[in-house]
Protein backbone atom coordinates (compact mmCIF):
# COMPACT_ATOMS: atom_id res chain seq x y z
CA UNK A 1 0.00 0.00 0.00
CA UNK A 2 1.51 3.15 -0.95
CA UNK A 3 -0.15 5.76 1.28
CA UNK A 4 -2.00 3.84 4.00
CA UNK A 5 -4.06 5.60 6.34
CA UNK A 6 -2.75 7.18 9.59
CA UNK A 7 -5.37 5.96 11.64
CA UNK A 8 -7.67 3.29 11.85
CA UNK A 9 -9.36 1.03 14.52
CA UNK A 10 -6.83 -2.42 14.60
CA UNK A 11 -3.04 -2.13 13.86
CA UNK A 12 -1.46 -5.62 13.32
CA UNK A 13 2.03 -5.71 13.74
CA UNK A 14 3.58 -8.50 11.93
CA UNK A 15 1.83 -10.08 8.37
CA UNK A 16 3.47 -13.81 9.28
CA UNK A 17 0.95 -16.67 9.62
CA UNK A 18 -0.79 -15.29 12.97
CA UNK A 19 -1.10 -11.45 11.30
CA UNK A 20 -2.22 -13.18 8.35
CA UNK A 21 -4.82 -15.23 9.90
CA UNK A 22 -6.34 -12.36 11.87
CA UNK A 23 -6.53 -10.00 9.04
CA UNK A 24 -8.33 -12.53 7.19
CA UNK A 25 -10.67 -13.26 9.59
CA UNK A 26 -11.06 -9.08 9.98
CA UNK A 27 -12.05 -9.30 6.24
CA UNK A 28 -14.73 -12.13 6.55
CA UNK A 29 -16.54 -10.55 9.75
CA UNK A 30 -16.79 -7.15 7.19
CA UNK A 31 -14.39 -5.04 8.84
CA UNK A 32 -12.03 -3.06 6.75
CA UNK A 33 -10.62 -0.36 9.39
CA UNK A 34 -7.41 -2.27 9.88
CA UNK A 35 -4.09 -2.42 8.67
CA UNK A 36 -1.11 -5.15 9.23
CA UNK A 37 2.57 -3.25 9.35
CA UNK A 38 5.21 -5.93 8.24
CA UNK A 39 8.64 -4.78 8.09
CA UNK A 40 9.61 -7.43 5.31
CA UNK A 41 8.38 -7.17 1.39
CA UNK A 42 5.81 -10.21 1.42
CA UNK A 43 3.44 -12.20 3.75
CA UNK A 44 5.02 -15.46 5.24
CA UNK A 45 6.81 -14.45 8.65
CA UNK A 46 9.01 -17.15 9.62
CA UNK A 47 8.40 -19.11 6.34
CA UNK A 48 9.88 -16.24 4.31
CA UNK A 49 12.71 -15.56 6.22
CA UNK A 50 14.29 -19.19 6.57
CA UNK A 51 15.22 -20.66 3.38
CA UNK A 52 18.00 -22.46 4.17
CA UNK A 53 18.71 -25.47 2.24
CA UNK A 54 16.87 -28.27 3.46
CA UNK A 55 14.14 -26.05 5.30
CA UNK A 56 10.87 -28.24 5.74
CA UNK A 57 8.20 -28.07 7.96
CA UNK A 58 8.04 -30.88 10.68
CA UNK A 59 4.31 -31.16 11.00
CA UNK A 60 2.44 -32.78 8.78
CA UNK A 61 1.11 -30.47 5.76
CA UNK A 62 -2.40 -31.17 6.22
CA UNK A 63 -2.31 -30.03 9.35
CA UNK A 64 -0.19 -27.35 8.85
CA UNK A 65 -2.59 -25.28 7.05
CA UNK A 66 -5.41 -23.34 7.61
CA UNK A 67 -9.05 -24.81 8.55
CA UNK A 68 -10.57 -22.21 6.07
CA UNK A 69 -7.80 -22.85 3.25
CA UNK A 70 -7.41 -26.09 2.99
CA UNK A 71 -4.94 -27.30 0.20
CA UNK A 72 -5.13 -30.35 -1.82
CA UNK A 73 -2.31 -29.97 -3.28
CA UNK A 74 0.32 -30.68 -0.92
CA UNK A 75 2.78 -32.64 -2.56
CA UNK A 76 4.65 -33.97 0.30
CA UNK A 77 3.61 -35.55 3.76
CA UNK A 78 6.09 -32.86 5.55
CA UNK A 79 5.98 -29.41 2.88
CA UNK A 80 9.51 -28.19 2.07
CA UNK A 81 9.94 -24.14 2.64
CA UNK A 82 8.65 -23.16 -0.98
CA UNK A 83 5.73 -24.93 -1.10
CA UNK A 84 4.65 -23.43 2.27
CA UNK A 85 5.06 -19.91 1.72
CA UNK A 86 3.53 -20.09 -1.79
CA UNK A 87 0.73 -21.23 -0.13
CA UNK A 88 0.88 -18.96 2.00
CA UNK A 89 0.75 -16.01 -0.74
CA UNK A 90 -1.91 -17.55 -2.52
CA UNK A 91 -4.15 -17.83 0.72
CA UNK A 92 -3.26 -13.90 1.22
CA UNK A 93 -4.47 -13.35 -2.97
CA UNK A 94 -7.13 -15.64 -2.24
CA UNK A 95 -8.82 -13.35 0.14
CA UNK A 96 -8.03 -9.90 -1.18
CA UNK A 97 -5.70 -8.88 2.18
CA UNK A 98 -2.16 -8.05 0.92
CA UNK A 99 -3.72 -4.48 0.16
CA UNK A 100 -4.61 -4.21 4.25
CA UNK A 101 -0.51 -4.80 4.51
CA UNK A 102 2.23 -1.89 5.01
CA UNK A 103 5.40 -3.65 3.64
CA UNK A 104 9.03 -2.74 4.75
CA UNK A 105 7.27 -0.78 7.61
CA UNK A 106 9.28 -1.85 10.73
CA UNK A 107 7.57 -0.64 13.78
CA UNK A 108 9.63 1.40 15.76
CA UNK A 109 7.88 2.14 18.77
CA UNK A 110 4.44 1.97 20.21
CA UNK A 111 3.00 3.91 23.00
CA UNK A 112 -0.80 3.47 24.92
CA UNK A 113 -2.12 7.22 25.61
CA UNK A 114 -4.36 7.01 27.96
CA UNK A 115 -5.86 10.60 27.37
CA UNK A 116 -7.05 9.81 23.42
CA UNK A 117 -7.38 5.75 24.43
CA UNK A 118 -5.03 5.17 21.44
CA UNK A 119 -1.92 3.68 20.37
CA UNK A 120 0.54 5.99 19.40
CA UNK A 121 2.79 4.33 16.85
CA UNK A 122 6.19 4.92 15.09
CA UNK A 123 7.63 2.66 12.29
CA UNK A 124 9.90 3.25 9.61
CA UNK A 125 7.16 4.54 7.22
CA UNK A 126 5.35 7.49 9.66
CA UNK A 127 3.34 7.10 12.21
CA UNK A 128 0.24 5.42 13.00
CA UNK A 129 -2.48 5.99 14.97
CA UNK A 130 -5.00 3.13 16.25
CA UNK A 131 -7.40 2.13 18.76
CA UNK A 132 -6.64 -1.73 19.36
CA UNK A 133 -2.93 -3.13 18.82
CA UNK A 134 -2.55 -6.57 17.77
CA UNK A 135 0.94 -8.00 18.31
CA UNK A 136 1.54 -10.42 15.73
CA UNK A 137 5.34 -10.51 15.84
CA UNK A 138 6.00 -14.30 16.27
CA UNK A 139 8.41 -15.74 18.71
CA UNK A 140 10.92 -17.49 16.08
CA UNK A 141 11.53 -14.21 14.25
CA UNK A 142 14.98 -12.29 16.14
CA UNK A 143 17.96 -14.03 15.26
CA UNK A 144 19.97 -15.39 18.25
CA UNK A 145 23.83 -14.75 17.36
CA UNK A 146 26.17 -16.38 19.60
CA UNK A 147 28.73 -14.56 21.91
CA UNK A 148 31.75 -15.84 21.48
CA UNK A 149 35.15 -14.16 21.34
CA UNK A 150 36.67 -13.12 19.01
CA UNK A 151 33.43 -14.01 16.52
CA UNK A 152 33.73 -9.95 15.73
CA UNK A 153 36.97 -10.68 13.90
CA UNK A 154 36.54 -13.54 11.77
CA UNK A 155 37.20 -12.99 8.36
CA UNK A 156 34.89 -15.29 6.80
CA UNK A 157 31.02 -15.33 6.08
CA UNK A 158 28.36 -15.71 8.97
CA UNK A 159 25.14 -16.74 8.34
CA UNK A 160 22.38 -17.49 10.30
CA UNK A 161 20.43 -20.18 9.98
CA UNK A 162 17.11 -17.69 9.34
CA UNK A 163 19.18 -14.74 6.61
CA UNK A 164 20.61 -17.50 4.18
CA UNK A 165 22.73 -15.85 1.98
CA UNK A 166 21.68 -17.74 -1.58
CA UNK A 167 24.22 -15.80 -3.92
CA UNK A 168 27.18 -16.91 -1.65
CA UNK A 169 28.51 -20.51 -2.86
CA UNK A 170 29.77 -23.19 -0.07
CA UNK A 171 31.58 -25.15 -2.88
CA UNK A 172 34.73 -25.89 -1.83
CA UNK A 173 34.50 -24.85 1.78
CA UNK A 174 35.33 -25.24 5.45
CA UNK A 175 31.88 -25.02 6.84
CA UNK A 176 31.23 -24.79 10.66
CA UNK A 177 27.30 -25.21 11.70
CA UNK A 178 27.07 -23.75 15.17
CA UNK A 179 24.00 -25.92 16.64
CA UNK A 180 21.86 -29.00 16.70
CA UNK A 181 18.45 -27.91 16.79
CA UNK A 182 15.67 -28.11 14.67
CA UNK A 183 17.37 -25.74 11.46
CA UNK A 184 20.70 -27.82 11.93
CA UNK A 185 19.24 -30.91 11.10
CA UNK A 186 18.17 -30.07 8.20
CA UNK A 187 20.51 -27.73 7.22
CA UNK A 188 23.38 -30.65 7.72
CA UNK A 189 22.54 -33.29 5.57
CA UNK A 190 21.55 -30.33 2.85
CA UNK A 191 24.80 -29.11 2.82
CA UNK A 192 27.06 -31.98 2.96
CA UNK A 193 27.89 -33.14 -0.29
CA UNK A 194 28.79 -29.70 -1.11
CA UNK A 195 31.43 -28.72 1.16
CA UNK A 196 34.88 -29.36 1.51
CA UNK A 197 34.44 -29.89 5.02
CA UNK A 198 31.66 -29.56 7.50
CA UNK A 199 32.22 -29.15 11.16
CA UNK A 200 29.34 -29.41 13.36
CA UNK A 201 29.64 -27.67 17.18
CA UNK A 202 26.95 -29.65 19.37
CA UNK A 203 26.76 -28.37 22.55
CA UNK A 204 24.07 -30.95 23.41
CA UNK A 205 22.92 -33.76 21.33
CA UNK A 206 18.96 -34.11 20.20
CA UNK A 207 16.45 -36.89 20.11
CA UNK A 208 16.10 -37.47 16.81
CA UNK A 209 13.28 -39.92 15.03
CA UNK A 210 12.30 -41.16 12.11
CA UNK A 211 10.99 -38.89 9.68
CA UNK A 212 7.80 -40.05 8.16
CA UNK A 213 8.14 -38.03 4.90
CA UNK A 214 7.01 -39.07 1.44
CA UNK A 215 5.60 -37.72 -2.21
CA UNK A 216 1.60 -38.01 -2.22
CA UNK A 217 0.34 -39.99 -5.14
CA UNK A 218 -1.91 -37.94 -7.52
CA UNK A 219 -4.82 -40.15 -6.48
CA UNK A 220 -4.28 -39.05 -3.11
CA UNK A 221 -4.14 -35.50 -4.38
CA UNK A 222 -7.36 -36.06 -6.13
CA UNK A 223 -9.09 -37.59 -3.00
CA UNK A 224 -8.12 -34.78 -1.34
CA UNK A 225 -9.65 -32.23 -4.18
CA UNK A 226 -13.20 -34.04 -5.65
CA UNK A 227 -13.58 -36.78 -2.65
CA UNK A 228 -16.07 -35.42 -0.03
CA UNK A 229 -14.82 -34.88 2.81
CA UNK A 230 -11.68 -36.94 2.51
CA UNK A 231 -9.33 -34.02 3.23
CA UNK A 232 -11.09 -32.99 6.46
CA UNK A 233 -11.13 -36.61 7.46
CA UNK A 234 -7.95 -36.98 7.27
CA UNK A 235 -6.75 -33.83 8.56
CA UNK A 236 -8.67 -34.87 12.02
CA UNK A 237 -6.84 -38.08 11.80
CA UNK A 238 -3.68 -36.57 11.96
CA UNK A 239 -4.22 -33.95 14.09
CA UNK A 240 -5.91 -36.84 16.73
CA UNK A 241 -3.15 -38.59 16.56
CA UNK A 242 -0.80 -35.91 17.15
CA UNK A 243 -2.52 -34.51 20.24
CA UNK A 244 -3.17 -37.56 22.21
CA UNK A 245 0.06 -39.26 21.31
CA UNK A 246 2.41 -36.54 22.66
CA UNK A 247 -0.16 -35.07 25.67
CA UNK A 248 0.16 -38.92 26.62
CA UNK A 249 4.71 -39.14 25.92
CA UNK A 250 4.12 -35.93 28.37
CA UNK A 251 1.81 -37.09 31.01
CA UNK A 252 3.16 -40.57 31.40
CA UNK A 253 6.86 -40.82 31.43
CA UNK A 254 6.58 -44.29 31.39
CA UNK A 255 5.76 -44.31 27.73
CA UNK A 256 8.71 -41.68 26.91
CA UNK A 257 10.60 -45.19 27.37
CA UNK A 258 9.97 -47.09 24.37
CA UNK A 259 10.14 -44.17 21.91
CA UNK A 260 13.72 -43.29 23.07
CA UNK A 261 14.86 -47.15 22.11
CA UNK A 262 13.26 -46.48 18.88
CA UNK A 263 15.83 -43.43 18.68
CA UNK A 264 18.84 -45.44 21.01
CA UNK A 265 18.31 -48.10 17.67
CA UNK A 266 17.88 -45.27 14.94
CA UNK A 267 21.38 -44.33 15.95
CA UNK A 268 22.66 -47.27 16.37
CA UNK A 269 21.47 -48.21 12.75
CA UNK A 270 21.99 -45.25 11.14
CA UNK A 271 25.75 -44.83 12.54
CA UNK A 272 29.05 -47.50 11.95
CA UNK A 273 31.11 -45.85 14.50
CA UNK A 274 30.26 -46.64 18.37
CA UNK A 275 32.41 -43.72 19.28
CA UNK A 276 30.91 -41.15 17.45
CA UNK A 277 27.46 -42.69 18.39
CA UNK A 278 28.06 -42.45 22.24
CA UNK A 279 28.89 -38.73 21.38
CA UNK A 280 25.51 -37.99 19.22
CA UNK A 281 23.70 -39.73 22.21
CA UNK A 282 21.22 -37.41 23.96
CA UNK A 283 21.58 -37.14 28.00
CA UNK A 284 18.18 -35.59 28.42
CA UNK A 285 14.65 -37.05 28.30
CA UNK A 286 13.29 -37.44 25.36
CA UNK A 287 10.45 -34.49 24.48
CA UNK A 288 12.35 -31.80 27.17
CA UNK A 289 13.70 -30.46 23.84
CA UNK A 290 11.97 -30.15 20.53
CA UNK A 291 12.07 -33.66 19.05
CA UNK A 292 13.69 -33.98 15.92
CA UNK A 293 12.41 -35.65 12.37
CA UNK A 294 15.20 -36.40 10.15
CA UNK A 295 16.20 -39.32 8.07
CA UNK A 296 19.64 -38.20 6.60
CA UNK A 297 21.24 -35.83 9.81
CA UNK A 298 22.83 -39.04 11.80
CA UNK A 299 24.17 -40.43 8.24
CA UNK A 300 25.76 -37.30 6.96
CA UNK A 301 28.09 -38.15 10.07
CA UNK A 302 29.48 -41.73 8.43
CA UNK A 303 31.06 -39.42 5.74
CA UNK A 304 35.16 -38.51 6.41
CA UNK A 305 34.55 -34.89 5.65
CA UNK A 306 31.81 -34.37 8.36
CA UNK A 307 33.03 -33.89 11.77
CA UNK A 308 30.97 -33.70 14.92
CA UNK A 309 32.56 -31.27 17.63
CA UNK A 310 31.75 -31.44 21.67
CA UNK A 311 34.25 -29.36 22.53
CA UNK A 312 32.96 -26.00 23.12
CA UNK A 313 33.79 -22.77 21.18
CA UNK A 314 36.22 -21.42 23.30
CA UNK A 315 36.80 -18.25 20.33
CA UNK A 316 36.58 -17.43 16.90
CA UNK A 317 39.78 -15.96 14.98
CA UNK A 318 40.32 -14.58 11.86
CA UNK A 319 40.02 -17.92 10.30
CA UNK A 320 39.19 -20.68 12.66
CA UNK A 321 37.50 -21.88 15.58
CA UNK A 322 39.23 -22.61 18.82
CA UNK A 323 37.74 -25.06 21.23
CA UNK A 324 38.04 -25.80 24.73
CA UNK A 325 40.72 -28.36 24.07
CA UNK A 326 42.37 -25.96 22.41
CA UNK A 327 42.22 -27.33 18.93
CA UNK A 328 42.16 -25.03 16.23
CA UNK A 329 39.58 -25.63 13.56
CA UNK A 330 40.03 -23.45 10.23
CA UNK A 331 37.12 -22.31 8.88
CA UNK A 332 35.85 -20.06 6.22
CA UNK A 333 32.38 -19.59 6.42
CA UNK A 334 30.25 -20.20 10.23
CA UNK A 335 26.56 -21.31 9.87
CA UNK A 336 24.62 -19.83 13.26
CA UNK A 337 22.27 -22.26 13.41
CA UNK A 338 21.53 -21.00 17.13
CA UNK A 339 17.80 -20.11 17.20
CA UNK A 340 15.78 -17.02 18.49
CA UNK A 341 15.28 -14.75 21.03
CA UNK A 342 12.15 -16.13 22.49
CA UNK A 343 11.29 -15.48 25.83
CA UNK A 344 13.48 -12.07 25.49
CA UNK A 345 12.20 -10.73 22.14
CA UNK A 346 13.25 -6.96 21.52
CA UNK A 347 10.02 -5.78 20.15
CA UNK A 348 9.02 -6.12 23.86
CA UNK A 349 11.46 -3.17 24.06
CA UNK A 350 9.26 -1.35 22.10
CA UNK A 351 5.93 -1.13 23.64
CA UNK A 352 4.96 0.82 26.31
CA UNK A 353 1.67 0.47 28.13
CA UNK A 354 0.25 2.01 30.82
CA UNK A 355 2.52 4.10 32.87
CA UNK A 356 5.02 4.00 30.16
CA UNK A 357 6.47 0.90 31.14
CA UNK A 358 7.50 -2.00 28.32
CA UNK A 359 6.67 -4.94 28.17
CA UNK A 360 10.08 -6.04 28.52
CA UNK A 361 10.32 -4.20 31.73
CA UNK A 362 6.81 -5.81 33.09
CA UNK A 363 8.02 -8.83 31.92
CA UNK A 364 11.50 -8.59 33.72
CA UNK A 365 9.69 -7.80 37.39
CA UNK A 366 6.84 -10.34 36.80
CA UNK A 367 8.04 -12.95 34.17
CA UNK A 368 5.90 -13.59 30.96
CA UNK A 369 2.20 -13.42 32.72
CA UNK A 370 0.12 -12.92 29.48
CA UNK A 371 -3.86 -13.76 29.79
CA UNK A 372 -4.79 -17.29 27.48
CA UNK A 373 -1.27 -15.91 25.25
CA UNK A 374 -3.29 -13.18 24.25
CA UNK A 375 -3.76 -10.02 26.92
CA UNK A 376 -1.42 -8.50 29.27
CA UNK A 377 -2.62 -6.16 32.34
CA UNK A 378 -1.28 -2.69 31.57
CA UNK A 379 -1.52 -3.04 28.34
CA UNK A 380 -5.11 -2.00 27.22
CA UNK A 381 -6.61 -2.30 23.77
CA UNK A 382 -3.76 -4.99 23.15
CA UNK A 383 -3.78 -8.47 21.98
CA UNK A 384 -1.21 -10.60 21.04
CA UNK A 385 -1.12 -13.62 18.82
CA UNK A 386 1.53 -16.45 19.06
CA UNK A 387 2.32 -14.79 22.67
CA UNK A 388 4.00 -16.33 25.60
CA UNK A 389 2.42 -20.33 26.63
CA UNK A 390 0.90 -20.84 23.23
CA UNK A 391 3.89 -22.68 21.95
CA UNK A 392 3.40 -26.95 20.68
CA UNK A 393 5.90 -28.95 20.73
CA UNK A 394 3.61 -31.98 18.87
CA UNK A 395 1.26 -29.96 16.81
CA UNK A 396 0.59 -27.50 14.44
CA UNK A 397 1.00 -23.90 15.68
CA UNK A 398 -1.91 -22.59 13.12
CA UNK A 399 -4.22 -24.44 15.13
CA UNK A 400 -3.12 -22.54 17.95
CA UNK A 401 -3.12 -19.31 15.83
CA UNK A 402 -7.16 -19.72 14.61
CA UNK A 403 -8.09 -20.22 18.63
CA UNK A 404 -6.03 -16.95 19.53
CA UNK A 405 -7.98 -14.54 16.35
CA UNK A 406 -11.76 -16.32 17.50
CA UNK A 407 -10.58 -15.14 20.95
CA UNK A 408 -9.51 -11.46 19.31
CA UNK A 409 -12.69 -11.24 17.32
CA UNK A 410 -14.50 -11.98 20.65
CA UNK A 411 -12.99 -8.79 22.21
CA UNK A 412 -13.21 -6.89 18.96
CA UNK A 413 -16.82 -7.57 18.79
CA UNK A 414 -17.36 -6.89 22.13
CA UNK A 415 -15.75 -3.68 21.92
CA UNK A 416 -17.45 -2.67 18.91
CA UNK A 417 -21.24 -4.02 20.07
CA UNK A 418 -20.64 -2.25 23.64
CA UNK A 419 -19.13 0.58 22.42
CA UNK A 420 -16.07 0.36 24.51
CA UNK A 421 -13.34 2.74 25.16
CA UNK A 422 -11.25 0.28 26.80
CA UNK A 423 -10.94 -3.31 27.29
CA UNK A 424 -7.99 -4.23 29.80
CA UNK A 425 -7.55 -7.94 31.83
CA UNK A 426 -7.79 -7.57 35.12
CA UNK A 427 -4.42 -8.75 37.11
CA UNK A 428 -5.98 -10.96 39.50
CA UNK A 429 -7.24 -12.97 36.56
CA UNK A 430 -3.82 -13.26 34.56
CA UNK A 431 -2.36 -13.87 37.88
CA UNK A 432 -4.39 -16.70 38.59
CA UNK A 433 -3.82 -17.98 35.07
CA UNK A 434 -0.71 -17.99 34.98
CA UNK A 435 -0.69 -19.47 38.47
CA UNK A 436 -2.51 -22.60 37.14
CA UNK A 437 -0.35 -22.99 33.81
CA UNK A 438 2.95 -23.02 35.86
CA UNK A 439 1.71 -25.62 38.60
CA UNK A 440 0.91 -27.81 35.56
CA UNK A 441 3.85 -26.80 33.49
CA UNK A 442 6.41 -28.10 36.70
CA UNK A 443 5.47 -31.34 35.92
CA UNK A 444 5.82 -31.65 32.59
CA UNK A 445 8.82 -33.33 30.75
CA UNK A 446 9.79 -29.55 29.63
CA UNK A 447 10.56 -28.47 33.20
CA UNK A 448 11.86 -32.01 34.82
CA UNK A 449 13.46 -33.95 31.92
CA UNK A 450 17.30 -32.59 32.64
CA UNK A 451 17.83 -30.24 29.94
CA UNK A 452 17.78 -26.38 29.36
CA UNK A 453 15.97 -25.07 26.76
CA UNK A 454 14.36 -21.75 24.72
CA UNK A 455 11.24 -23.29 26.64
CA UNK A 456 12.28 -21.61 29.82
CA UNK A 457 12.36 -18.19 30.35
CA UNK A 458 15.58 -16.13 32.51
CA UNK A 459 14.16 -17.42 35.62
CA UNK A 460 13.43 -20.85 34.72
CA UNK A 461 9.51 -20.47 34.25
CA UNK A 462 8.51 -22.25 31.59
CA UNK A 463 6.80 -19.13 29.61
CA UNK A 464 6.48 -20.65 26.03
CA UNK A 465 4.48 -24.11 26.00
CA UNK A 466 1.02 -24.90 26.26
CA UNK A 467 0.83 -28.13 29.01
CA UNK A 468 -1.80 -30.05 27.34
CA UNK A 469 -4.30 -30.64 24.83
CA UNK A 470 -4.70 -28.18 21.84
CA UNK A 471 -8.23 -28.60 22.22
CA UNK A 472 -8.47 -27.22 25.70
CA UNK A 473 -6.86 -24.53 24.31
CA UNK A 474 -9.05 -23.81 22.14
CA UNK A 475 -12.06 -24.58 24.47
CA UNK A 476 -10.23 -21.63 26.68
CA UNK A 477 -10.45 -19.19 23.54
CA UNK A 478 -13.86 -20.21 21.84
CA UNK A 479 -16.00 -17.43 23.80
CA UNK A 480 -14.38 -13.88 25.05
CA UNK A 481 -15.02 -13.73 28.91
CA UNK A 482 -15.34 -10.11 29.25
CA UNK A 483 -15.98 -10.84 32.88
CA UNK A 484 -12.07 -11.61 32.92
CA UNK A 485 -11.64 -7.76 31.67
CA UNK A 486 -11.54 -4.04 33.31
CA UNK A 487 -13.96 -2.29 30.70
CA UNK A 488 -14.56 1.58 30.11
CA UNK A 489 -16.89 3.30 27.49
O1 LIG B 1 17.01 -23.19 17.19
P1 LIG B 1 17.14 -23.93 18.61
P2 LIG B 1 16.50 -23.77 15.80
N1 LIG B 1 27.29 -22.21 21.29
O2 LIG B 1 17.12 -22.82 19.61
C1 LIG B 1 22.81 -24.22 19.94
C2 LIG B 1 11.33 -24.10 14.95
N2 LIG B 1 11.75 -24.78 13.75
O3 LIG B 1 16.56 -22.64 14.83
O4 LIG B 1 20.83 -27.17 22.77
C3 LIG B 1 26.97 -23.43 20.84
O5 LIG B 1 16.19 -25.01 18.76
C4 LIG B 1 21.83 -24.85 20.89
O6 LIG B 1 22.53 -25.66 21.81
P3 LIG B 1 21.82 -26.13 23.20
C5 LIG B 1 11.11 -25.12 16.06
O7 LIG B 1 10.07 -24.70 16.90
C6 LIG B 1 10.82 -25.53 13.17
O8 LIG B 1 17.16 -25.01 15.44
O9 LIG B 1 21.17 -24.90 23.76
N3 LIG B 1 25.75 -23.83 20.51
C7 LIG B 1 20.95 -25.62 19.91
O10 LIG B 1 21.54 -26.82 19.53
C8 LIG B 1 12.42 -25.04 16.75
O11 LIG B 1 12.38 -25.53 18.06
C9 LIG B 1 11.13 -26.21 12.06
O12 LIG B 1 22.90 -26.62 24.01
C10 LIG B 1 24.77 -22.94 20.67
C11 LIG B 1 20.92 -24.70 18.69
O13 LIG B 1 22.05 -23.85 18.79
C12 LIG B 1 12.72 -23.57 16.65
O14 LIG B 1 12.31 -23.22 15.35
C13 LIG B 1 12.41 -26.16 11.51
C14 LIG B 1 25.00 -21.63 21.14
C15 LIG B 1 19.70 -23.80 18.66
O15 LIG B 1 18.58 -24.58 18.54
C16 LIG B 1 14.16 -23.19 16.79
O16 LIG B 1 15.00 -24.10 16.09
C17 LIG B 1 13.36 -25.36 12.12
C18 LIG B 1 26.33 -21.28 21.46
N4 LIG B 1 26.63 -20.07 21.94
C19 LIG B 1 13.01 -24.66 13.25
N5 LIG B 1 23.82 -20.98 21.18
C20 LIG B 1 10.06 -27.00 11.46
O17 LIG B 1 10.28 -27.98 10.84
C21 LIG B 1 22.88 -21.84 20.76
N6 LIG B 1 23.46 -23.03 20.45
C22 LIG B 1 8.65 -26.58 11.69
Amino acid sequence: MDEPPRHVHTLVIGGGLSGLAAAIRFRTQGWSDFLVLERGQDVGGTWRDNTYPGAACDVPSHLYSYSFALNPDWSRSFSPQGEIQAYVTKVARHYGVRDRHVFGCEVLSARWREASARWDVETTRGAFTADVLVGAFGALCEPSLPEIPGIEDFAGRIHHSSRWEHDYDLSGKRVAVIGTGASAVQIVPAIASQVAELQVYQRTAPWVLPRLDRRYSKLERLACRYLPGYQRALRAGIYWAHDVQAVALAKVPALLKPVELLARTKLRKEVADAKLRRRLRPRYRLGCKRILLSNTYYPTFNQEHVRLITDGIAEVREKSIVTADGVEHDTDVIVCATGFHVTDSPTYQRIFGRDGRSLADVFDEGGLQVYKGTAIAGFPNMFLLVGPNTGLGHNSMIFMIESQVNYLVGALTAMKRQRLRTLEVRASAQREYYRELQRKLSRSVWNTGGCSSWYLDKHGANTTMWPGFSFAFRGITRTFDIEAFHISS
